[in-house]
């Protein structure tokens, strides 16, 4: 039988990791585009074809110390993923170590800020604050609205918005940067984020943010997005706040290849980012 497959540069031994990462394979609330559930393992195909050198931080993640579980146990219930994602989640942090997953759709992050209940950066297209969505609260079109209920909207900040419903609207959705106020000021976001990044944060990257160019493979594109690169602004203002990553969203049956491939650099870029402030 095959070895599992696992995210290039990982380690043998979980104890000795500062990074573990886990896939979630759950899309069972999609709304337009199916296949989420299938990028924890197109993400870690895509890794091995980057060099493991940051020569953007000088970092070598050969010795960094990721170490990939593999998979949570496919669920078509929302609430019982999340129960999962909360135990793996918590295992993760209890013993002081870094956590990153890799969905899955966007619902998947309600798990792990049940655990964590840090400040919540979103990068997303949406924004995600509708109280229900086809009559589900644990749909990945709530994701923001069931955060923010966690921990307190006044600690959420989604970047790249560029569609709303009017419902979200009136319901007073968390801060916002649309993606043409990032795109055309980023000076003001990168000013609010690093006054907002001053306790623990966790990062979560839905990748229907950046623009279809960058990242065609998604389940709800949407036009005028962000460009990747903005990844390094939101670093830069977490400084050594940064203590969780997820990357959701992603659907290898509409990929090209690009968008588990940014999927994989974006994780390998926080690893790096992390071994050069987290001490
Ligand atoms: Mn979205």
């Amino acid at each position: 039988m095959p070895a599992r497959l696992k995210f290039c540069d990982s380690s043998d031994s979980y104890e000795d990791s500062k990074y573990v990462l886990f896939g979630v394979p759950f899309d069972s609330t999609v709304s337009f585009r199916p296949g989420a559930k299938l990028a924890p393992n197109e993400v870690r195909k895509a890794s091995y074809n980057m060099e493991s050198y940051s020569i953007r931080k000088g970092v070598n993640l050969r010795n960094s110390g990721i170490f990939d579980m593999g998979d949570i146990e496919e669920s078509h219930r929302p609430e019982e993923m999340l129960e999962e994602v909360y135990s793996v989640t918590d295992k993760i942090v209890s013993d002081r170590k870094f956590p990153i997953m890799i969905g899955g759709e966007h619902s998947i992050t309600v798990g792990s800020l049940r655990r964590i209940r840090s400040k919540v950066v979103f990068i997303d297209a949406h924004s995600d604050y509708r109280d229900s969505y086809m009559g589900e609260r644990f749909s990945h079109a709530c994701v923001a609205r069931r955060v923010s209920e966690i921990v307190g909207k006044e600690n959420v900040v989604s970047l790249g918005i560029r569609s709303v419903s009017t419902e979200e609207l009136e319901a007073g959705p968390q801060t916002f940067f649309t993606s043409y106020e990032v795109n055309s000021n980023p000076e003001r976001m990168k000013s609010f984020l690093k006054e907002f990044c001053n306790s623990k944060v966790y990062l979560s990257i839905d990748f229907d943010g950046f623009d279809p160019a960058y990242a065609p493979g998604v389940g709800t594109p949407e036009p005028f997005g962000l460009n990747p690169t903005i990844l390094f602004d939101v670093l830069d203002a977490i400084g050594d706040n940064l203590v969780g990553l997820d990357v959701n969203e992603i659907t290898p049956l509409f990929d090209n290849g690009n968008t588990s491939m940014l999927a994989a650099r974006i994780i390998q870029e926080v690893v790096s980012h992390q071994e050069t402030t987290k001490k």
